[in-house]
């Protein structure tokens, strides 16, 4: 194979001890790699603050591709990892990047998964972005700015990346394998997110197939992920909260934005409970706004219970912040309760987050 001869002994600064081979403009996207101003130091790769597993694999999964095509480049996480993560991390058997909260002026950077400074590793301000590849509405670090972004509007950054690996005919090893099937069955939650794209389904085929997974045995890891992902025990209120949750800047309002899920029985002291955590986030995290989804969860009467024992039903969305409750309502129509709406819609925080940005530049 063609990709095999490219592993020859490397002079560029390196510090991994795979081997990495010369870039070699053999595509229009190699010939744009080679003409980005790499630096000479390490360039970093990271998904968003908080990091889910569709962050933290992508990071990963990108460098992999970026050192295959002959850059120096290290996945890392800009804050702690999630349950989630750390559960497939260790039944897939791959490592998880190191943390590395901030970065010095004029470091390259590679942003995956991600598109908002206020979910940048520190210090991304005075950085070099060189590169963002991501699944999102762009957010306030513009496309423009960037050398090289991909955006496309499906299920997962880790379907992005695979697609990039299979038009650049670069082969796909089994580890890399295992870290992007992570992040495509997290971020699609087995492909039944409403956000999931033909070519969601097309990777995670592929994917299993290459490592010999089942579609059963994916399910049965998407349930296990998912059930790390909502494991709440051990957890202060207020790290339930942020168990999940990104910050946003919009028109100078710093807003905060938690991702939930509580069984329909639980639902209204689990509302209580978040409610009363949110002053502390809003002083934690120096916000103006909070703000919560928060997926109902029913119990699943369907052939498939065993498998997917509780299913979505409806989103509440919870608020807290001078300007929330007229901002919540003209989403959503009015409160239950105080700080409390309502939609029968499954809605993901990628849905709602331009319809906040909407209302708040209007
Ligand atoms: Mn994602």
């Amino acid at each position: 194979m063609v990709v095999a001869m490219l592993f020859t002994t490397s002079c560029s600064k390196n510090d991994d001890d795979s081997p990495m081979p010369q870039p070699s403009p053999k595509t229009e996207f190699a010939t744009l790699l080679q003409s980005l101003n790499w630096g000479t130091d390490t360039c970093y790769i990271y998904g968003h603050k908080t990091p889910d597993v569709d962050a933290v694999a992508s990071a990963l999964s990108y460098a992999t591709l970026m050192r295959k095509m002959g850059y120096n480049c290290k996945a890392k996480v800009s804050s702690q990892m999630n349950r989630e993560t750390a559960y497939i991390a260790g039944v897939f058997g791959f490592q998880l990047p190191e943390l590395k909260p901030s970065v010095q002026p004029f470091t390259r950077l590679i942003l995956t998964d991600h598109t908002d400074y206020a979910q940048c590793v520190d210090g991304a301000r005075e950085a070099v972005i060189l590169q963002k590849i991501d699944h999102h509405v762009e957010g306030d670090i513009s496309d423009s700015g960037i050398p090289f972004v991909r955006r496309e509007m499906i299920g997962s950054t880790n379907t992005i990346i695979y697609e990039m690996f299979t038009e650049q005919g670069i082969e796909i090893d089994d580890t890399t394998a295992r870290i992007m099937l992570a992040g495509i069955i997290s971020d699609t939650r087995n492909l039944t997110k409403a956000t999931t794209a033909r070519i969601d389904t097309v990777a995670l085929l592929a994917l299993t197939a290459q490592l010999g997974i089942s579609p059963d045995s994916v399910a049965h890891l998407d349930q296990y992920m998912n059930n790390a992902a909502s494991d709440y025990t051990g957890m202060t209120d207020t790290e339930i909260f942020l168990s999940d949750y990104k910050d946003y800047e919009i028109g100078g309002i710093r807003l905060g934005f938690g991702s939930l899920e509580c069984k329909q029985a639980d639902m209204d002291a689990f509302i209580d409970r978040m409610l009363a955590a949110m002053p502390q986030v809003m002083q934690l995290k120096g916000l103006h706004m909070v703000v919560a989804k928060i997926d109902n969860k029913v119990k699943n009467t369907g052939d498939d219970s065993d498998v997917h024992p509780y299913i979505s039903d409806g989103t509440y969305f919870i608020y807290y912040g001078e300007g929330t409750q007229s901002m919540a309502e003209s989403i959503f129509g009015p409160s239950l309760r105080t700080g409390v709406c309502y939609t029968t819609d499954n809605l993901s925080r990628k849905q709602i987050v331009p319809q906040i940005t909407e209302v708040l530049s209007k």
